[in-house]
Order: structure tokens, then sequence, then C-alpha cells
């Protein structure tokens, strides 16, 4: 159980925060309350599954992608979210918790994952969307974790970022270029827009009013930005783009005020949101049985490495 912030003590605990004021990055081996450690653990964690899970949806259409081009651009993105879940795990394991912990957590359901990728991804344009929608979503709240208090979680972002960018540049055009193709292929991209328009809106959370951690996590920095302030710079920044490409986002409440410069919309699903979270989303039983298949099928590769690692260890010990 994290200490209570009153049983911290108070002296480090304001000179703790004078540091994080001072915009000083907080590195492993600093002194840190245990709620920060124990809430840094929980939400890079969850963000470490994220990308590892989200790998699911586009690994099912390697395979199908329309040509060699596609196919390499697209397993060369999936292996990307991989090494980003790698990064994020190695930076959570400085908080003093270890992958094994980590991955038990996932499969006993206690950790979450992304919401977004408890939906199916049954059309090619669905890998537009995804790029285009969810990784541009990922990459408004990225950004501002590059401003994040903890150290290796900052640095993590800033190399993070830089991918996903092409990411969502790959997603827009395959968008971009069914949304200009036969009616069928216009028809394939606008409905994948309908589908993951609000899963993605989703992606940044609960309205603040609802979120339980982000009072103290922009406290102590570890988000820059509320969830509603950052799902609010991605409609902004996402709306232009599809009509840009012909497309409509599938909300008939979409006005711009001219005078804030930002879209009004319609309100989420919030009893879907929840629901999802809670495993009762289309794809959730599946996402979570494939990750705990795949890793129980890669236990002799953990073991091979780990016996390979101790070799060398031994042969440099006796050198
Ligand atoms: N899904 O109090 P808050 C990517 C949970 S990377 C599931 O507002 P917080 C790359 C939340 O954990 C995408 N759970 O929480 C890619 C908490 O539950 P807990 C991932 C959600 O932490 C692209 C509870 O609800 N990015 O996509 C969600 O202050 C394409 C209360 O919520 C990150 O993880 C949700 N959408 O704010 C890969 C960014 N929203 O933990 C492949 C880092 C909320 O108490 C293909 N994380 N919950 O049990 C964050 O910025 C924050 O953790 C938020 C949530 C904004 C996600």
């Amino acid at each position: 159980m994290a200490k209570e912030l009153e049983e911290e003590d108070p002296i480090k605990l304001a000179a703790f925060q004078a540091k994080i004021d001072a915009e000083i990055k907080i590195e492993p081996k600093d002194w840190m309350p245990e709620k920060y450690r124990i809430g840094l653990i929980r939400q890079m964690s969850q963000h470490a599954h994220s990308e590892v899970i989200g790998m699911q949806p586009e690994g099912n259409w390697v395979s199908r992608a329309p040509s060699l081009r596609a196919k390499k651009i697209l397993m060369a993105k999936i292996q990307d979210e991989g090494g980003h879940g790698l990064y994020l795990y190695c930076a959570t394991e400085t908080l003093g918790t270890s992958r094994d912990e980590i991955l038990e957590n996932l499969h006993a359901g206690k950790a979450k994952y992304a919401s977004v990728f408890n939906y199916p991804a049954p059309t090619w344009a669905d890998m537009g969307a995804i790029g285009w929608l969810v990784d541009g979503a990922a990459i408004v709240n990225q950004v501002s974790l590059q401003k994040t208090s903890y150290g290796p979680y900052s640095r993590a972002m800033v190399r993070i970022c830089k991918e996903e960018s092409f990411h969502q540049r790959q997603g827009y055009e395959i968008m971009a270029n069914m949304a200009k193709g036969s009616a069928a292929q216009h028809k394939m991209a606008q409905d994948a827009l309908d589908r993951w328009w609000w899963p993605s809106l989703m992606m940044f959370g609960p309205h603040d009013s609802e979120s339980a951690h982000t009072s103290q996590s922009m406290k102590w920095k570890i988000k820059r930005e509320t969830n509603d302030s950052l799902r609010q710079q991605f409609i902004d920044k996402t709306v232009p783009q599809a009509e840009l490409i012909g497309l409509k986002i599938p909300d008939d409440n979409l006005k711009l005020d001219s005078e804030t410069g930002h879209y009004s919309h319609t309100d989420i699903d919030w009893d879907e949101f929840w629901n999802v979270i809670k495993g009762y989303g289309p794809c959730n039983k599946k996402r979570l049985d494939h990750h705990k298949k795949a890793h129980a099928e890669g236990q002799w590769v953990r073991e091979a490495a780990i016996a390979y690692a101790k070799k060398q260890e031994l042969k440099l010990k006796t050198a």
C-alpha cells in the first residue's frame, strides 16, 4: 500500500515539491514520496501495456496488406510500438518494480491498457484510422508527457514522439488515398472513421471532474495537461484534417467557436467507456488471452536469453 502523504517526512516532501516546481527532473535514486512512485508505476506500466497490446489489431493485417510497400510500413510501425513498450517497461523498472510483477498485474486484470485497443479492426481502412486517430491522440498526450517530472519517463517520451509522428502520417496517408479512391473505398474509410472516432476521444480518459488521479498528477507534474484539455487539442487539430480529405466526423454537433478557436461537440458515451474499462468491450477477452498465450509461448526465449547472459557474465569474470 502506498504511504499516505501525511505520513511522509514534511521536510523531504517540501524539498521534493520545490524541485518539481523548479522543473528539475526526478531521477531513479532521488528521494520521492511513495505515492509518486506508485502513481508512476501505475501510469507508466499501463502506458507500456497499451503499446504492446496495441500491436494486436494491426498485427492481424500484416499478411493482408494491399501492397508490399504497405506491408513494410505496417511491419515497421508495429515493431516501433513493441519497442515503445520495451522502453517504457525499462523506465518503469527504474522505480523498483520488476517486469514479472508488471506483467502479472496485466494478466490478473489489475493493470489497465488503453480502452481503444478493445475494438475490432475488420478492414484495411482501420489501419488508416488507427494510425491517423489513435496515434494522433497518443501523440497529443505524449508530447505533453515529454515534460513529465520523472526523468526516465520524460526521455522515453522524447524518443517515442519522434516515431509516433511517422505513424500518424502513415495512417493519414492510407485514409487520404482511400477517401479519394472508388466509392467503395471512400465508404470503407468513412466507416472506419465512424467506428474509431469515439474510442479515440475516450483515450484521453474521463472528464477532469471525474478523473481520480489528475489533480495530484498535475501537482507533481507527472501529467502536464488535463484529460479534457488534451482531448480538446486533439479534436481541434483533427477536424480540419478530416475535412481536407473529404471525410465527415461522426458528430452532428461539432461547431467551431470563432472566438475561442475550439470545436464544441457531443459528449462521449461514458457508459460505453466504463464498460470497456471494466473488461466488457468487444475484444477485451481476446486481447488479454492472446497476450497471455504469447507470453507463455515466449517462456523458452526468456530462459535462453537469461542463460546466455549468465554464460557471458561468467566468461567475463573468468577471463
Ligand atoms: N483506457 O484518473 P484518470 C498508444 C483509467 S499509447 C483505459 O483520468 P490518469 C500507442 C485510468 O488508468 C496510448 N483506462 O487516470 C499506440 C484510471 O484507472 P486506474 C496509451 C483508462 O492516469 C498507437 C481511471 O481510468 N497512452 O496508443 C483510460 O490520470 C497505435 C481513472 O482515470 C498512455 O497511456 C483509457 N482510455 O489519466 C500503439 C499515456 N482513461 O489506473 C499501437 C499515458 C482512463 O486508477 C497503435 N497515460 N483510464 O486503475 C496517461 O496520460 C493517463 O494515464 C491517462 C489517464 C490520460 C490515460
